[in-house]
């Protein structure tokens, strides 16, 4: 009698945490549901950070990443580098010139937008259309393994469409050393075009063999490019131990197992 009597207790016990285990089980499901469709603006933080395990490696003093496998972006509230390849539907405006992924390498590139000053005769706002300072504004982060430390020059890929879209900062390990400062493009407008020139008093179309980065150690670093000038477009980037401009799309990206 006392089994049985202990038995029905435990068949209630059971149903109670049967019946509170069903309705944690869907509020569970539609605080997830919740969850997941108020998140759809971080959607991108998360691709971002799944792409922060990818490490791109230098061989035989060259390493190539297409601007568009970053690890993380900062400094995004004024200016934010989108992501251009067949399935973007719209950017952020104003942005007066058309796609331009004919012959971008990965059939993808990185825009920064909006892109308020096109021509000289707009409005130039240090601090939000323009910025001489490094490290400011549009901030892409890219994680790399160097084998062979030493000097490196840095080349990008760059398509420009005026005067006002065709300068870039790029900077080591967190620091925007003055190598890497005010990369320009004068050449090769309206097509995907290498440089690697340094912005100066001298010449405002850039000086050859001056942006360059002193890696002085084998092994991680995080390699940083930061905007100028809005609506830059950038396809691409290489690090070289030798002053050579890549040709047509440049080298393949290693990946790093
Ligand atoms: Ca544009
Ligand atoms: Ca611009
Ligand atoms: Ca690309």
């Amino acid at each position: 009698m006392e089994t049985i009597k202990l038995s029905g207790i435990g068949v209630v016990v059971l149903l109670i945490i049967a019946i509170n285990w069903r309705a944690g089980d869907q509020f569970g499901d539609e605080h997830f549901d919740t969850f997941s469709l108020s998140s759809q603006p971080n959607c991108q933080t998360s691709s971002e950070l799944i792409q922060e395990v990818r490490v791109f490696e230098e061989q035989n003093g060259m390493l190539a990443v297409e601007a568009e496998h970053f690890s993380s972006q900062q400094q995004t509230t004024i200016r934010k580098w989108a992501l251009v390849n067949r399935d973007t539907k719209a950017l952020p405006t104003p942005d007066p010139d058309p796609a331009h992924l004919e012959d971008a390498s990965g059939d993808a590139y990185l825009e920064i937008l909006p892109d308020s000053r096109v021509t000289h005769d707009d409005p130039l706002i240090p601090g939000t259309n323009f910025s001489n300072e490094p490290g400011k504004i549009g901030i892409l982060n890219y994680k790399v393994y160097i084998n062979q430390p030493g000097k490196y020059f840095v080349w990008v890929r760059g398509f420009s469409t005026g005067t006002e879209d065709n300068g870039l900062h790029v900077g080591l390990d967190g620091v925007w050393v003055e190598s890497g400062q005010r990369m320009q493009w004068c050449e090769g407008k309206n097509e995907w075009t290498w440089e690697s020139k340094q912005r100066t008093q001298e010449n405002h179309c850039g000086e050859a063999r001056k942006i360059f980065l002193d890696i002085k150690k084998p092994g991680h670093h995080t390699i940083s490019f930061s905007m100028r000038e809005d609506g830059f477009e950038f396809d691409k980037w290489v690090l070289s131990s030798n002053y050579q401009k890549p040709s047509g799309q440049g080298p393949q990206e290693k990946v790093m197992k």
